[in-house]
């Protein structure tokens, strides 16, 4: 219920700051500014936590760094992924820590467990092309002319598709967090910003989720 009530208050205060976000996304000259999405709550689903029992944090040790800039400020950032050790169920990963140079690090934890690629999560080779990171784990893409994004996989349980995160590192929130089989990362439109298309239940309707639309949904196509 926080979580839903943290996600309407941000799309409220997005809701208000209209008027600087079309400036934003269609500005040649705006390579350092965020990019502003407007996200439906539909698309969030909760992470997957455990609290610990005896209030400790879980042992995470560190499996992945990755350097690189991701706000375009000509300095290091970094992203780093922790498994938790001795942990037992389906994962590669479970915690993703994002630090932009000169601000606080943030964490995302899923206990259910991320993915190496095509471990368990099958993503294509025309996928795997567009990964902006020399990574098995971490899918970055070049989403639109002045932002990235970070995509994560989820372990694939029995018929669901597996988790597809997409977290937005700039504005250290996540924009998508659903059972989703990917599929394609295109451009169709060549308009500088990605189309991703993909399905919620395997064999379903095709979806395609358009970073060049600022309110963010999943739109069916035939
Ligand atoms: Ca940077
Ligand atoms: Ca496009």
């Amino acid at each position: 219920m926080k979580h839903y009530l943290s996600v309407f208050v941000s799309v409220f205060l997005l809701s208000c700051s209209t008027g600087t976000k079309n400036e934003q996304i269609s500005g040649a000259a705006t390579s350092n500014k965020k990019s502003i999405y407007v996200v439906d709550p539909e698309l969030v689903d909760e992470l997957f936590i455990v609290e610990s029992h005896n209030q400790q944090e879980y042992p995470f040790k560190e499996v992945e760094t990755q350097i690189v800039d991701l706000n375009e400020d000509g300095k290091d950032d970094k992203i780093t992924l922790f498994i938790i050790e001795n942990w037992g169920d389906p994962g590669n990963f479970q915690k993703i820590r994002v630090e932009l140079s000169g601000e606080e690090p943030y964490e995302f934890s899923n206990y259910g467990g991320w993915v190496t690629f095509n471990d368990n999560y099958s993503i294509s080779e025309e996928i795997v092309a567009k990964n902006q990171l020399e990574s098995q784990n971490i899918l970055l893409l070049n989403a639109t002319p002045n932002s990235k994004l970070i995509v994560l996989f989820g372990w694939v349980y029995a018929s669901e598709p597996g988790l597809v995160t997409i977290i937005d590192p700039l504005e250290r929130r996540i924009l998508f967090n659903k059972q989703w089989d990917l599929q394609q990362v295109t451009d169709i439109d060549s308009d500088g910003f990605l189309e991703l298309h993909g399905k919620s239940v395997f064999g379903g309707t095709t979806e395609v989720l358009d970073f060049g639309n600022s309110n963010l949904k999943l739109q069916k196509i035939n």
